[in-house]
């Protein structure tokens, strides 16, 4: 029995113990219910993990790159790489392919948009870029990719474009050509398998 007016050292206590400082599960979740999809993508990758099963916590978290305002025009191509790509993780940017994202996230701030998404770079295990209509952004991403050590894979129609110098000259880039949409869903499931 502990003494009234005795402190606990958690750092020397059993660890039973120290568990009473941590949230319960019904706390975590009650938190979760209050927050929007985007902030509870942001929590660090071991927040609310508690429930999930092994082959879920495993399943690699795919960043998917393409252009936003860099053009739009291969808005509705990335949304079918985007739901091919959920066949081997979960992919943090689903966004990317949402053909009305223009007029949907028109309330956030370029600050709330850079800050997201460097949070969930930071988080990925793998960067996948489409890059036939050049972005910016993309490019942007891929560098960070690259800084962080995420390994990063560039997908592009050669027929349609050229690559930018930076890009495919940078030995560190797994670069893959494709001019059709079934070469590139072979093209992830090589780099997956
Ligand atoms: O320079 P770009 O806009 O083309 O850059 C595109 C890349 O940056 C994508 O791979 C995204 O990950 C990221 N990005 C740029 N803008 C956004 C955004 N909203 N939302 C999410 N990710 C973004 C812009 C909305 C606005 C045009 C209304």
């Amino acid at each position: 029995m502990l003494s009234a007016g005795r402190r606990i050292d958690y750092g020397t206590y059993p660890s039973r113990l120290k568990d009473l400082r941590k949230p319960s599960r019904k706390m975590l979740f009650a938190k979760e219910d209050r927050m929007t999809n985007c902030e509870k993508r942001m929590i660090s990758p071991t927040d609310g993990d508690t429930d999930k099963t092994a082959a879920e916590v495993k399943r690699p978290r795919i960043y998917f790159a393409g252009s936003i305002r860099g053009g739009r025009e291969d808005a509705r191509l990335y949304r079918r790489l985007i739901e091919y790509l959920k066949k081997y993780g979960d992919v943090l940017t689903e966004h990317v392919g949402d053909p009305s994202l223009m007029s949907i996230e028109e309330a956030e701030t370029d600050r709330y948009i850079y800050e997201r998404d460097v949070s969930w770079l930071r988080q990925s295990d793998i960067v996948i870029a489409e890059c036939t209509s050049p972005s910016l952004g993309v490019g942007y991403e891929l560098c960070y990719a690259e800084r962080h050590e995420k390994p990063a894979h560039i997908l592009y129609r050669s027929s349609e474009c050229e690559l930018s110098a930076m890009l495919s000259g940078d030995k560190y880039f797994i670069i893959h050509s494709y001019e059709t949409e079934q070469e590139a869903f072979g093209i992830i499931d090589g780099i997956f398998s």
